[in-house]
């Protein structure tokens, strides 16, 4: 079995953009829930028309829906030899389902990047402009960093020292290097 790494962060904190870069370099599928749940919402499917009502808020989509989701994906060929979770789980009943489908050796490492409330505001307002996604608007931002504090963040407390806190602060070259460091480590 390879990596299974979970990439933790704020909204806007990078996961996404990081976490395509280490699959290069780590060989092993990129799990990102809100990737998941975007192409869902583009499809038009149940699933999808089930998610937006939540996603276009900045609410958690519900936990039966997301778990559904992540227990599937996981199950397939691939991750077989290891993963990289991105966005999930992010809240603990979803961290609990994660243990009770795959046990305690479900995550090896847990990557929290780290970065502060008005660098993010900054990136979300200019990934706005940028690719006009739906939930980043100010209101729906602050929102998202309000459920982040509110269910995302007793995470880093449940993983304990199972978690590297990487400064997500700086060129995503930078990050990238602290990054591999601590899972070089
Ligand atoms: P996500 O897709 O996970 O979105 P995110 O938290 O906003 O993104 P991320 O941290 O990956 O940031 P990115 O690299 O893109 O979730 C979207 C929604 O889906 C959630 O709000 C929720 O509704 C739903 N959802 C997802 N998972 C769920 C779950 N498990 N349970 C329930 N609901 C769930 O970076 C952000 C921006 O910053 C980009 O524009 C990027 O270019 C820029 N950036 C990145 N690194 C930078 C750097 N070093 N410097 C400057 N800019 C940088």
């Amino acid at each position: 079995m390879g990596r299974r790494i979970l990439f933790l962060g704020p909204p806007g904190g990078g996961k996404g953009t990081q976490a395509k870069m280490v699959r290069r370099a780590l060989g092993v599928p990129h799990v990102s829930t809100g990737d998941m749940l975007r192409e869902a919402m583009a499809s038009g499917s149940d699933l999808g028309r089930q998610a937006e009502t939540y996603v276009s808020v900045g609410d958690l989509v519900p936990d039966e829906l997301v778990v559904a989701l992540v227990e599937e994906r996981l199950a397939r060929e691939d991750a077989a030899g290891g993963y990289l979770l991105d966005g999930f789980p992010r809240n603990l009943p979803q961290a609990e389902a994660l243990a009770e489908v795959l046990g305690d050796e479900a995550l090896d490492t847990i990557v929290y990047l780290d970065v502060d409330e008005e660098e993010i505001i900054a990136r979300l307002l200019k990934r706005a402009e940028l690719e006009g996604r739906a939930d980043d608007n100010e209101e729906t931002i602050r929102h998202r960093l309000e459920v982040f504090h509110g269910e995302t963040e007793p995470l880093i407390a449940y993983y304990g020292d199972r978690v590297r806190r990487v400064d997500g602060t700086g060129s995503v070259e930078d990050i990238y290097c602290r990054i591999a460091l601590e899972l070089a480590s």
